[in-house]
């Protein structure tokens, strides 16, 4: 199993997991600052230039980083990462999808990728500002959504994985603090070897910024 990663992106979210799991696995590092998501090689993995994807032993490729911690959960399910109950499910993707569908591509990318919106330079502040409003409204729910602590659920699961990457752009990238109960699951995953591992290997990305 290989997982096409950039150290920073949010494939951290599937880095992490795959440490956690504890499992053999290959890293292959794709650099989006110098465009590597754009070359022949990558795009024929996965045509839609981004990542994470994860090379599975059969050669065929997933992508969309919620369909591959999906995948990791249910072919490691001595690792219970996802739960059976309907309920704690439902509530799982509610938030995975609040983190990776909506502060992601519609706040942090208007944030850093803000090209992606618009052609007109004139029109970068105006679309940072709602980013980061974005993102703001997102934390506030995100926050709400989280118990006294310190998981998502009443034990680790695929989504602290997710909101973990979250936290972590919000606390390095952003700069922001972040609300008590995410300052509280944040650094509940910090401590855990498997993100240690992980941060490690992709150079502590953002943290000397
Ligand atoms: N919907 C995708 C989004 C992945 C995504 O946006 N990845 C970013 C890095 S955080 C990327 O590869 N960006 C490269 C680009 O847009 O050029 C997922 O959930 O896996």
């Amino acid at each position: 199993m290989k997982l096409f990663y950039s150290p920073g992106a949010c494939s951290m979210a599937i880095h992490t997991l795959l440490e956690e799991i504890g499992k053999p696995f290959e890293l292959e590092k794709v650099n989006l600052r110098n465009k590597e998501q754009f070359s022949a090689a990558y795009t024929k993995l996965n045509p839609k230039s981004q990542v994470p994807a994860l090379q599975r032993d059969d050669g065929s490729v997933l992508t969309e980083l919620v369909a591959i911690a999906t995948w990791l959960a249910d072919t490691n399910p001595e690792r219970h990462l996802l739960p059976d109950d309907p309920n704690d499910r439902a509530r799982l993707y509610e938030i995975m999808v609040l983190v990776n569908g909506n502060m992601h591509p519609q706040g942090i990318t208007r944030i850093y990728r803000t090209d992606k919106f618009t052609p007109n330079e004139a029109d970068y502040e105006a679309i940072r500002t709602r980013g980061r409003e974005i993102v703001k409204e997102g934390v506030g729910i995100l926050s709400a959504s989280l118990r006294d602590g310190p998981f998502f659920l009443d034990r680790l699961t695929i989504a602290d994985f997710v909101i973990f990457y979250m936290e972590y752009w919000i606390v390095f990238r952003l700069k922001w603090q972040l609300p008590h109960k995410c300052a509280v699951h944040y650094g509940a995953m910090m401590a855990r070897p498997s993100v240690k591992r992980a941060l490690e290997t992709e150079g502590h990305p953002f943290q000397q910024a």
